[in-house]
């Protein structure tokens, strides 16, 4: 058995995989995020809000934000206000990521496509916007202003008519949704935002309360108890992901430049102590200049505290390989929530990768990019979810219902095909059911 050599004691530790063979998905920790444990402490929230509604959310809320609600719904006239005190240039930054994604998600939108079986024999499938969804917009350790836009445009793209946003109130904020949260609804058109997180408002979109009804479907990244509410609640609702912490994955070799990598790593890690950030180079003198460039930037970085823990943590590391095929095949095992490709021939090197939530090519295309105003969306797969799910688009807004149309000529056609199969299944009812219609015997037997 392979012992990767762990070195601990640095600013972010190093995982030599270097001859390993066998999954290197067992070799790459990822971070402690164990939504089972926290399912046991939101059953009761979400029970309460259940069965007491407002009252509940109220109560919940000022144990949890520290704030006094009157109401949970945000008053439209306040989301206006927001937007009218937004720093100009927050709001043209805001206005230019809109347009960008807004074309990306449009071209995602399905048109409705029909299948000619056989004569006079159809089946279409018709894509159908949900009735109504709840975004949700965290607000922890940072304000996500952003992420109204990332779960807004597709809904609104899909075709959604009822969008509801949920964020926490803020104590800083005297008690209100973060201001900049607020503006970028009004952008948006949104005008329906309540002032809850955590648990409280997964139960309360799924649920409903006197003042907010009930949605088909929540989306949107939040902290693990929101990640248990979505579990606990999910077949009620319809949910995108149960998000954990935010990953960067680099595969680099050595035409990467140590400075952005180094950016590019700690860029993720300040989102949170328990992000990742991982760079995978079969280049040793990369990996000595990553490292050292980390040392000087998290200095003065300004979140510093929250970025030492997140790249000291086992869930970060500097990966060395053999080489660039061996670099993919790690990147593959991991299905990192963000890829950058740092090599040379870039474009080629991404189009071998097949598990990343989003891949970026080249030294010009950062994830600080995606997460604001390429275009594409930032609400990913984590936790290596990325080898079966996809990101936030369209999609996720949309279901595909096949309508099935026949005329009597094409159902005589098959239908000895299905009476058949209906006794080789034993269940003669189905076969009844189409002999109904041609005056065979019914029952069968
Ligand atoms: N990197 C985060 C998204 C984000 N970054 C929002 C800044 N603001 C998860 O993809
Ligand atoms: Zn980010």
């Amino acid at each position: 058995q392979f012992r990767p050599l762990l070195t601990l004691g640095r600013v972010i530790s190093r995982i030599d995989l270097r001859g390993a063979t066998g999954d290197p998905r067992d070799l790459l920790p990822r971070a402690e995020f164990d939504v089972e444990d926290a399912l046991e402490k939101v059953r009761p929230i979400c029970e309460d809000v259940r069965h007491r509604g407002v009252a509940a959310l109220i109560e919940i809320t000022e144990r949890f934000d520290g704030v006094r609600l009157e109401s949970t719904r945000v008053p439209e006239a306040e989301i206006t206000a927001a937007l009218e005190t937004l720093d100009p240039k927050v709001r043209a930054a805001l206005e230019e990521t809109i347009r960008r994604v807004r074309i990306v998600h449009r071209a995602q939108r399905r048109t409705d496509h029909t299948v000619q079986v056989a004569p006079g024999g159809s089946v279409t499938e018709r894509w159908v916007p949900m009735d109504r969804v709840g975004l949700y917009v965290p607000g922890g350790l940072a304000v996500y202003p952003s992420s109204v836009v990332m779960n807004v445009i597709p809904a609104q793209e899909a075709g959604v008519q009822g969008i509801a946003v949920t964020s926490p109130p803020q104590k800083a904020f005297g008690g209100k949704v973060h201001p900049a949260v607020l503006a970028a609804c009004a952008l948006l058109g949104v005008t329906e935002v309540y002032s809850v997180g955590g648990a409280q408002a997964v139960a309360m979109f799924a649920y409903g309360t006197e003042e907010c009804a009930p949605v088909n479907l929540v989306t949107g990244p939040g902290n693990i108890f929101v990640a248990a509410a979505k579990r606990l609640l999910k077949g009620r609702i319809g949910i995108d992901a149960e998000a954990g912490p935010t990953e960067i994955l680099v595969l680099a070799d050595d035409t990467a430049e140590p400075v952005e990598v180094a950016a590019d790593l700690i860029s993720q890690a300040e989102h949170d102590p328990m992000a990742a950030s991982v760079l995978v180079t079969e280049s040793v003198e990369l990996a000595d200049a990553v490292e050292a460039e980390l040392v000087g930037q998290v200095e003065r970085t300004k979140h510093r505290e929250r970025v030492t823990t997140a790249l000291g943590g086992k869930q970060s590391a500097i990966v060395l390989v053999d080489d660039l095929e061996q670099g993919l095949a790690v990147a593959n095992a991991y299905a990192a929530e963000h890829l950058e490709i740092q090599t040379r021939d870039a474009a080629a090197v991404a189009a071998r990768v097949r598990n990343a939530g989003a891949i970026f090519v080249g030294r010009f295309a950062p994830v600080s990019l995606g997460d604001y105003a390429a275009g594409s969306n930032h609400v990913l797969p984590t936790a290596g979810c990325a080898c079966h799910s996809s990101g936030l688009s369209v999609q996720s807004f949309l279901r595909g219902i096949h309508v099935v149309d026949y005329s009597k000529e094409a159902l005589a056609e098959v239908a000895e095909h299905v009476v058949n199969l209906s006794a080789a299944e034993d269940l003669p009812g189905h076969g009844d059911a189409i002999r109904a219609r041609f005056d065979w015997t019914v029952p069968s037997s």
